[in-house]
């Protein structure tokens, strides 16, 4: 198995930053949070770098616009310019230096990383648009991880696309590392009408998705040989529905509930997620075909939480429209 660790290496630095020191913007008001002007911000890569056990992490809070469906854009408030934001990856014990850029003129934003034991009014606060502020975590426990934006109103920057997956990976690793030959990441989430504070308090999403959009893994199925054992780290970062993760064909033969290797359950039909849980679900595919990834919930499958497992002889996309449910 080849797990790319911290894989996130250089940025590119297309700071395309408005640094205006609107610092007196305190709060976004409750019921209105679309922004003063649609600007949209180049993603920018995070910057990844480590130290023995120090990982120094630079990422980016800004306002990019996102296709959430084909043609359609959501004009998204993000981490580094894409939702889900970039999916870290440490090993339990390391220290993270965090530092979160605002790149945004007009909204404070902020980081709560599920994965540390932290003091959320000190460590977890608002950075003032064009600010930056640096924080340090250490990771004394394994698993896949929520991490997203908690600055106030949270429902608000978490719906308009600010979080993403932390994995932490176990010290000594998982019991089953040496089975698995593919390994993915997938985090749901839901998509309202575009800054409608009112539609994230009241309405059913336009949208559930896997990693951003409705077509992505579908257009572009994941890949496996016949008889691989893949696995898949799953977050559901919702904000507002569960997840009942569920894969068509298969039985998750293992999984790791919130990714602590502790937590092994077998024989799964569906792994469920609330809003913000995660978990580490392996399988081994035996047949050729395509496999769809669901949440079992399947009026959220109608609004794109859609994904397919493609299994092909040799490991191969050899093409051809993917089975949908
Ligand atoms: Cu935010």
């Amino acid at each position: 198995m080849s797990l790319i660790k911290l894989s996130f290496a250089l940025a590119l630095s297309t700071a395309v930053l408005s640094h205006c020191n609107a610092a007196e913007i305190d709060k976004p008001d409750h019921h209105d949070t679309a922004p003063v002007d649609s600007i949209s911000h180049q993603p920018v890569d995070p910057i990844i770098r480590r130290e023995g056990t120090n990982v120094y992490i630079e990422m980016t809070a800004q306002v990019t616009d996102i296709e959430i469906s084909a043609g359609v854009v959501y004009n998204a408030w993000t981490f580094n310019g894409t939702v889900p934001g970039p999916v870290l990856r440490v090993i339990e014990g390391d220290t993270l230096i965090f530092t979160l850029k605002n790149m945004d003129s007009s909204l404070p934003h902020s980081m709560d990383f599920h994965a540390v034991h932290a003091s959320p009014s000190s460590k977890f606060v608002d950075v003032m648009p064009g600010e930056e502020g640096t924080f340090t975590y250490s990771t004394s426990s394994p698993g896949v991880f929520m991490y997203h934006c908690g600055t106030s109103p949270v429902l608000a920057h978490i719906a308009n696309g600010m979080y993403g997956m932390i994995i932490v990976e176990p010290k000594a690793g998982y019991p089953s590392d040496g089975q698995i030959d593919r390994e993915y990441t997938l985090v749901q989430s839901e998509w309202y009408k575009e800054h409608s504070y009112d539609a994230f308090m009241n309405d059913e999403p336009d949208y559930v998705v896997f990693n951003g959009n409705d077509y992505g893994l579908v257009n572009s199925p994941l890949l496996a040989k016949t008889g691989d054992t893949v696995r898949i780290y799953v977050s559901n970062a919702g904000p507002n529905e569960v997840s009942s993760f569920h894969v068509v064909g298969t039985i998750m033969d293992r999984v790791y509930m919130d990714g602590n290797p502790r937590n092994i359950q077998y024989g799964l039909q569906s792994v469920m997620l609330p809003a913000s849980g995660g978990a580490v679900v392996e399988f081994t595919v035996t047949e050729e075909g395509d496999y769809p990834i669901v949440t079992h919930q399947f009026k959220h499958v109608s609004k794109g939480a859609s994904a397919v497992l493609r299994v092909t002889s040799d490991g191969k996309d050899h093409g051809g429209k993917a089975m949908q449910h």
